[in-house]
């Protein structure tokens, strides 16, 4: 049924119950379980998230012909494309990697790349107010970053404090861009219909984020990185199938 303003937005936050803070790759790292190894996968693999998220912010612009709306959200793009983009590779660095490892994407696994891709691919094609509320997951990022910021210099000292410069300026950021994108999303869908695709949109965009950490899972956690089968028994060459 038609929800008004106040139950549509708390339908939105109780989608935070699915929120990727809870998936069981992020309790290990946040929980101090995590190896060098899967803290820098995950670094890694976020990286090509991060760089992407300027496109599907300029995907959404590009689609938006209110020139007031453009104004505020190009914000996102300055944070990312700039800062945001350096300080994550200063993250990168923190945990060991080296920056052109990270640029090369050569440990970006497929399944990452493929609902990264899928966000960007959405962002275009959608109406552009859809593709500007499907970012409002987060609205729980500020409280996964705090978590960060508390747990992993504890659980972690061997990381750079230098690297957490992203966490800290995304505390910020995200509280800002998620007031706008709330009230963008609020004003914009008044009927039951465009409601409910909405919502749909955001369990779409929490699918995403908790695809990314299944992916690290099984590569990082179960040994088991794409081919994984091929490349450790050298099946090809044992003739299993021919
Ligand atoms: O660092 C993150 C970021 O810049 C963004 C942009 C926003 C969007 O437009 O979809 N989503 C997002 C997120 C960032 N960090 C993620 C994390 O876990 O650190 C969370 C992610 C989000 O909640 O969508």
């Amino acid at each position: 049924m038609l929800l008004s303003t106040e139950e549509f937005k708390q339908a939105i936050l109780d989608k935070g119950q699915y929120y990727h803070i809870y998936h069981p790759f992020h309790v290990m790292m946040h929980e101090g379980r995590a190896t060098q190894k899967q803290i820098q996968a995950w670094v890694a693999n976020r990286y090509y998230y991060q760089i992407n998220i300027p496109l599907k912010d300029a995907a959404i612009m590009a689609n938006c012909p209110d020139q007031a709306f453009r104004q505020e959200w190009i914000q996102r793009l300055m944070d990312q494309d700039g800062g945001g983009r350096e300080a994550w590779l200063r993250l990168a660095e923190a945990v060991g990697l080296t920056r052109e490892q990270v640029i090369s994407e050569e440990l970006v696994l497929p399944s990452v790349r493929f609902a990264v891709d899928a966000y960007v691919n959405f962002a275009r094609r959608a109406p552009w107010r859809e593709a500007a509320s499907s970012s409002l997951t987060e609205l729980f990022a500020p409280q996964i970053h705090k978590s960060r910021l508390e747990s992993w210099p504890e659980h972690y000292p061997w990381i750079n404090t230098q690297g957490y410069d992203y966490f800290r300026s995304r505390l910020s950021q995200a509280r800002r861009d998620v007031e706008h994108g709330m009230s963008i999303t609020l004003e914009s869908f008044k009927t039951e219909e465009s409601q409910q695709r909405m919502l749909e949109i955001l369990q779409f965009k929490l699918d995403i984020l908790w695809t990314i950490l299944d992916a690290l899972t099984l590569a990082y956690v179960h040994n088991e990185a794409p081919y994984h089968s091929v490349t450790d028994q050298n099946v090809w060459h044992k003739g299993l199938f021919k």
